[in-house]
């Protein structure tokens, strides 16, 4: 017996922020959903998906994930990239939602069951400087968070990444007509940056997890540097020290330190992580369910980790929808190593559009046990908030050049 596609369609809605959704419907009626949802390039994986993927998936059998995963992937001779991944990413989250309502259980069942009661997250405590951060990691610890990811201003800079100023949650997608410049200074950033983490954790004393994302900013010296002075703070992870490129380098850093790095979050294929992985040159993983393929290729990511000892930790800002949130959770209740899922929450407007089983309650997440991946898209309040061009920033040093951002 096959199940058919017959229709396929994509959602581009903007409740406070853009997001791209997937629409996939069977001849038996059941309605499968994806994320496909690319900060500042939506409009690209929107257009890959409906020109060029879902002609293709009109007629095949949806009970065929892993085949249709290899035909997108395999059948692509131009393969890989966030915007090829994140489509195939939504087509697999979407099939797999599916076959969840198909068989009447909730996605992570079909992975193999729960193999822990409750996910443990972190979400972002941010403060443009030290007095401001401490009351927002309070106030993320009064919602319940055990892990809380820390982020300063700069002495001397205008703008810098995961920090607003008075607003109350952080964004960094900019709309408008181009991107804004965020200024840097790694020497000021390098002085600055373990007094604050200092200042935290003597704040909240041992048992709260701390983390701190460096996106992308320090060369493998300056990021050994940094890590070797924040030993003392006992953090949780240091992300992102170095651009996701420069692969081989970590090793110098590794060498002069055993601060736990986590990185991937820009990686789409186990291909771009197998290096980290295999040399074991990483404590976490971070690709993100939709932008790495789906549920059925992170998963392999996630299996190659294992054999490492490296547990897995999904990007997950509120800059893909609840739906990536709701898969990662259930791929994060199915899979022994994965060690916590970063959660920022959403704007009130966000979920006018997607309904979410999930619940959290206590610092962990649960999926919860609705048939598929528990998500319900609002398609009328959808096209109440039509796409609006946004950008991620851009960041230059003092002088002027571009810097990684
Ligand atoms: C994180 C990330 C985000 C990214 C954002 C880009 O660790 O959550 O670094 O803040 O910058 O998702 O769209
Ligand atoms: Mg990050």
């Amino acid at each position: 017996m096959t199940r058919k596609i017959v229709d396929v369609d994509v959602l581009v809605t903007s409740p406070s922020r853009n997001f791209v959704t997937l629409r996939i419907t069977t001849d038996d009626g059941i309605v499968g959903w994806g994320d496909a949802t690319l900060n500042g390039r939506e409009l690209a994986v929107a257009s890959y998906l409906r020109d060029h993927l879902a002609p293709a998936l009109l007629g095949r059998d949806a009970d065929r994930i892993e085949d249709t995963w290899q035909y997108f992937y395999r059948g692509a001779y131009w393969r890989r990239g966030p915007v090829t991944m994140a489509a195939i990413g939504a087509i697999d989250l979407a099939l797999w939602d599916i076959k969840g309502k198909a068989l009447d259980v909730p996605v992570y069942q079909l992975l193999g069951g729960a193999a822990r009661d409750r996910i443990l997250t972190y979400t972002h405590a941010t403060g443009w400087d030290v007095p401001e951060l401490l009351d927002s990691v309070d106030r993320r610890r009064e919602q319940g968070f055990r892990a809380v990811r820390a982020q300063s201003g700069v002495p001397g800079l205008d703008k810098v990444y995961g920090v607003t100023k008075g607003a109350a949650s952080y964004e960094p997608a900019g709309r408008g007509a181009g991107p804004v410049e965020e200024d840097w200074d790694t020497s000021a950033y390098l002085r600055h940056a373990p007094k604050v983490l200092s200042a935290v954790r003597e704040h909240v004393g041992p048992d709260l997890k701390l983390l701190h994302d460096v996106h992308h900013r320090l060369n493998p010296t300056e990021a050994a540097r940094l890590a070797r002075s924040l030993e003392d703070v006992d953090l949780f992870w240091l992300e992102d020290v170095t651009p996701a490129e420069n692969q081989r380098l970590l090793r110098t850093l590794r060498q002069q330190t055993t601060i736990p790095l986590a990185i991937g979050e820009v990686f789409n294929t186990v291909w771009d992580c197998e290096h980290l992985i295999t040399e074991r040159l990483i404590d976490f993983i971070r690709t993100a369910v939709v932008h790495a393929g789906g549920i059925s290729h992170v998963r392999k990511i996630l299996a190659l980790a294992e054999v490492y000892q490296i547990k897995g930790a999904p990007h997950g800002p509120s800059d893909v929808s609840p739906i990536n949130l709701s898969a990662s959770l259930h791929l994060g209740l199915a899979t022994s190593n994965f060690a916590i899922q970063e959660y920022m929450g959403y704007d009130p407007l966000v979920s006018e559009v997607f309904q979410s089983s999930f619940r959290f309650e206590d610092g962990y997440l649960h999926p919860g046990d609705e048939p598929g991946l528990g998500v319900h898209v609002d398609e009328d309040a959808a096209a109440r908030f039509p796409y609006k061009q946004a950008y991620l920033p851009i960041a230059r040093e003092l002088d002027g050049s571009m810097k990684d951002w």
